[in-house]
């Protein structure tokens, strides 16, 4: 199967998608004249774009596959979150009322509504420390929680003193649905175990999603061709971010020193994201289900280089002062001295008010031949699990809730994440909404990222290039050691799992 062909087919989707959106306002999972899709089924994909001008794949219309007539007869559903300090929609799973924001009161409306249909009421619990609310309550064998929703990179420890159950098979889980992206299935399950799971059940992953903003105005004055065209067309790679970024630089004062006040084609301290982005494996699953470090290759070494190199040139913001003072690079971008930044979603509403226009795009690939586009959510969303302390007479109702809980919210919240907050009033423009779209499906959960502070923090080995490692391979050579000893304790606890 032709994987771009997959690509422009699930663009085109997308596009029919927000038309039917816009066209259809809210809608619920009553709406039945819907066929479900299967990406893949070869057939559907093969098929010339134009004989799916139709809204059968629309987010709004896409069906589940719970059976009708569920009824858990009242069954409170015990969640755990994370309470929202920073106001960065932590705690996003879940709504005690509407308050007249769009995306919030979508929340409120999806709980409602899954509430009423299966007949569980959702018992929400705040905290601050998901880790510790969390070892409370297993370690006291408590069966106070169904599920939590714990901070990414801390949770994950726990999976691996034994305190969530397995959900590779779950009562009503079905990850074939686009609400759970494919990469849970191919990453984040190792060996048949699999102690987490997220999608458009929780808004935090969206937002945490990496992704490059660039400038239109920025892109004009320096005559940059059409970006989203590249990325349609497949050409979007390394060469051409570093042709593009290259391109676009100017000593605006003529002192001939590079600094604030001067034109730069990128400006970031963000680098581990081109893990996935360029497909660089780090681990490698054995036929035993023990993982091996994968990471150090000819491919690695050069993507690294290169990246280096674009990073430290004078094309690039000074690294040292965005160390300095990270803001830098939002004060170039709003005033027109930047064209990329690399960012998480969340941090395009830092723009809105900017007066130029901004496009969003995604991480290019590594070169044409990758089969498509991928990105990472940065590891402070949330994950679900499953203490083994909930009773195993609720998993049914705890599956079937998770799974209409993250349906309806690819149906409706993301969407009015996208539509309305990125859409009309933050990014502006119906391309980055398609790319948005895109790239919510492709984020990749490699274990060395969702493990990572067990695996010795080997997926922070692209970062270096901020910390001015130029000799990634004798870098990489004095941790082996550390990677080797943190790989096989972890491949000691993760056998003795269920
Ligand atoms: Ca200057």
């Amino acid at each position: 199967m032709n994987k771009k062909r997959l690509l422009y087919f699930v663009v085109f989707v997308i596009f029919i998608s927000v038309s039917a959106l816009a066209a259809c306002g809210d809608k619920t999972e009553n709406n039945t004249d819907d066929i479900q899709k299967d990406t893949n089924d070869e057939t559907d994909i093969d098929s010339p774009a134009s004989e799916s001008e139709d809204d059968s794949d629309s987010r709004a219309n896409y069906k589940d596959s719970l059976p009708d007539g569920l009824d858990f007869g009242g069954m409170e559903y015990r969640i755990l979150t994370r309470s929202d300090n920073d106001n960065i929609f932590l705690n996003a799973e879940f709504a005690e009322e509407e308050i007249g924001d769009i995306v919030h009161d979508a929340v409120y409306k999806r709980q409602k509504l899954i509430e009423e249909k299966l007949n569980v009421t959702v018992k929400t619990s705040v905290t601050a420390d998901t880790v510790s609310s969390t070892k409370k309550s297993v370690n006291a064998d408590d069966d106070i929680y169904d599920v939590v929703a714990g901070y990414s990179y801390f949770i994950t420890p726990l999976a691996l003193d034994g305190f969530f159950v397995n959900l590779s098979e779950f009562p009503y889980i079905d990850y074939e649905k686009p609400w759970w992206p494919d990469s849970i299935t191919g990453h984040l399950n190792i060996n048949g175990k699999l102690y987490f799971a997220t999608g458009d059940f929780t808004l935090s992953l969206i937002r945490a999603m990496h992704c490059i903003v660039f400038n239109k105005q920025v892109a004009q004055d320096f005559a940059v061709p059409n970006l989203y065209q590249t990325v349609r067309d497949g050409d979007w790679t390394l060469d051409k971010l570093e042709e593009t970024v290259k391109s676009v630089s100017r000593d605006v004062n003529g002192d001939g020193i590079w600094g604030i006040e001067d034109i730069y084609g990128l400006a970031t301290l963000s680098y581990d994201e081109y893990f996935p982005a360029f497909q660089l494996p780090m681990t490698e699953t054995n036929g035993d289900g023990t993982l091996s470090i994968a990471v150090y290759n000819e491919k690695f070494v050069n993507a690294y280089n290169r990246m280096y190199e674009i990073a430290h040139s004078t094309a690039s913001y000074s690294i040292k002062s965005l160390l300095a003072d990270r803001s830098q690079e939002q004060t170039l971008f709003r005033e027109d001295r930047l064209l990329f930044n690399f960012v998480l979603l969340t941090d395009c509403e830092k723009y809105r008010d900017m007066e130029s226009d901004f496009g969003i795009l995604p991480h290019p690939k590594y070169d044409k031949t990758q089969d498509n586009y991928y990105t990472v959510s940065h590891d402070y969303y949330s994950l679900l699990c499953v203490p083994i302390t909930a009773d195993q007479s609720r998993y049914q109702m705890i599956g079937a809730f998770t799974e209409a809980v993250a349906a309806e919210g690819y149906r409706t919240v993301t969407p009015a994440y996208f539509d309305v907050a990125l859409k009309n009033k933050y990014s502006r423009d119906d391309e980055s909404f398609q790319i948005l779209d895109m790239l919510a499906g492709q984020i990749t959960f490699q274990p060395a990222i969702i493990y990572s502070g067990s695996l010795g923090n080997i997926g922070h080995l692209m970062r270096q290039i901020i910390y001015d490692v130029a000799d990634i391979t004798s870098f990489y050579e004095k941790n082996l050691g550390t990677y080797e000893k943190a790989f096989n304790k972890f491949n000691e606890k993760f056998a003795g799992l269920d």
